[in-house]
């Protein structure tokens, strides 16, 4: 079997922390705690909104994660406490998870990853554990608190089990789990948490899992902005609404080629797929065959040949029964044209011509308009940071995540750094005292950080 994460001990520069967090679980239980499980949270450089879709992306951890300290519980019991008092402690036991989709609470996080391992070791007697749960990636900012939350999870769980399990199939059972909470995204954020390495950036591509090291020009930093306004994914609809604009875009494109069965399509990167093209021909066919304006329900369903009842079966999910407005021409431009740029992004990586940093940033600045115009998941208050990024010496800059708020990322020539913060600062943070106030967790430089691990 392909390895699993590492087992490693605390670093020196890391101990502080980890003695806190094992502070705060004697405290509670009693107890030592028997090991540490960590993953980190991410910023997407590029693709966005397209691993869903089948769509390769790139990302790259960051140093901000979720810890975990854990103590198998043989009676099968969960006990789940945050160091952040205003999550509130949860108790239930392993042999009886069930998810509801209602209101996304923390805890529920946690469940998604310790019910994904278990489903894959369902005939074996199951360990619960007791955690104290401590998480420094801003949350609902587009840096995957969420996934790092599940992953760390999945973690734990694996490890109070003996459970073995290579990096690829937990951060695939990491994907799909998430699902649990109610959004159906890719793999992105579960993928790289868990298979990061440091030092490099990833391309990522999907089924199978698929990942390869980027290595990034010498001369480029990355500096994050956090917009700070935040949006929790799976409290709205919004995401899955655009999952399933995708999937119907998939669709209705299939019906108009007459050799795919649209009933056989999911995703627009099977659709490409089947039909053979190359990704400008896909921008083509949307270009001749979807009209600009919002599809009905009605016109969708007329176009596909079928009724309400089957469409909500085969295309919707159920936080987006409602939705009777679909804008399929914008979603599949967005969804084929930032396929081509990670591709793009990738080969200026390898070839590293003189201007590498000119073009990528120019591609960031593409993939923004193109999230913001086309896939309509960007914020005013993201158009302004980024905006006031570029305007401070970014060579590019774009949202980063899901979006409706959260955080941009820039491309920064190494040596301009430290006064494109100092301007971010003065320009977006120093205007509103609330903002100045967070803005040493929200405004910082970062390089591409290590993957999932367990501590003792
Ligand atoms: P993100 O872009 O950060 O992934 P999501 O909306 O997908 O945003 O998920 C955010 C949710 O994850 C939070 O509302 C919270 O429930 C959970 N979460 C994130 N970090 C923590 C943490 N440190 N402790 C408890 N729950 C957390
Ligand atoms: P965030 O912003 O972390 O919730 C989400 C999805 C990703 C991807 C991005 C958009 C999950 C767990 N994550 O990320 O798969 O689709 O949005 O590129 O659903
Ligand atoms: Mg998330």
């Amino acid at each position: 079997m392909a390895e699993g994460p590492p087992v490693l001990p605390v670093p020196e520069m890391k101990k502080e922390r980890y003695d806190e967090i094992k502070k705060k679980f004697v405290e509670k239980f009693g107890e030592d705690p028997a090991f540490f499980a960590r993953a980190p949270g991410r910023v997407n450089l590029i693709g966005e909104h397209i691993d869903y879709c089948g769509y390769s992306v790139l990302p790259m951890a960051v140093e901000q994660d979720i810890v975990m300290a854990v103590k198998p519980d043989s009676s099968g019991k969960l006990t789940l406490v945050n160091t952040d008092g205003t999550f509130e402690e949860y108790e239930g036991n392993v042999m009886n998870i069930h998810i509801t989709k209602d209101v996304p609470h923390w805890y529920k996080y946690v469940l998604c990853g310790v019910l994904g391992i278990k489903e894959q070791f369902c005939s074996l007697v199951t360990q619960g554990f007791k955690a104290m749960v401590d998480g420094t990636v801003p949350k609902s900012a587009g840096l995957s608190s969420s996934s790092a939350l599940v992953c760390c999870s999945a973690l734990a769980m694996l490890r109070a089990n003996q459970w073995p399990m290579s990096k690829e199939q937990i951060a695939e059972t990491c994907a799909k789990c998430e699902h649990y909470i109610g959004t159906e995204g890719g793999g992105m954020d579960q993928a790289i948490s868990i298979t990061a390495r440091l030092g490099k950036a990833k391309l990522i591509e999907f089924n199978p899992l698929r990942t390869t090291d980027v290595q990034l020009p010498g001369n480029a930093s990355f500096v994050v902005s956090n917009s700070l306004a935040e949006m929790n994914k799976a409290a709205t609809p919004h995401f899955n609404i655009r999952v399933v604009e995708c999937r119907l875009a998939a669709q209705v494109l299939a019906q108009s080629q007459g050799s795919v069965k649209w009933r056989e399509i999911k995703r627009l990167g099977e659709l490409q797929e089947k039909l053979g093209l190359s990704l400008e021909d896909m921008l083509s066919l949307v270009a001749t065959k979807l009209h600009t304006e919002p599809y009905s329900k009605e016109e969708v369903c007329s176009i596909l040949g079928t009724t309400p009842e089957e469409l909500a079966e085969t295309s919707l999910s159920s936080n987006t029964l409602h939705v009777e407005s679909f804008r399929l021409y914008q979603r599949a431009t967005h969804v084929y044209s930032e396929a081509k740029r990670v591709l793009r992004f990738k080969v200026v990586c390898d070839e590293q011509p003189e201007d590498a940093l000119e073009q990528l940033g120019q591609l960031m600045n593409e993939s923004h308009a193109s999230c913001r115009d086309m896939y309509e998941c960007s914020h005013p208050e993201l158009d302004k940071v980024v905006d006031v990024c570029r305007q401070a010496g970014a060579v590019g800059s774009r949202m980063t995540g899901a979006g409706w708020g959260g955080c941009a990322v820039s491309l920064v020539r190494c040596d301009a750094v430290k006064p494109m913060l100092a301007q971010v600062k003065d320009n977006y943070y120093k205007l509103e005292p609330k903002k100045m106030e967070r803005v040493k967790e929200a405004l910082f430089a970062t390089t591409p950080g290590d993957g999932a691990a367990f501590y003792i």
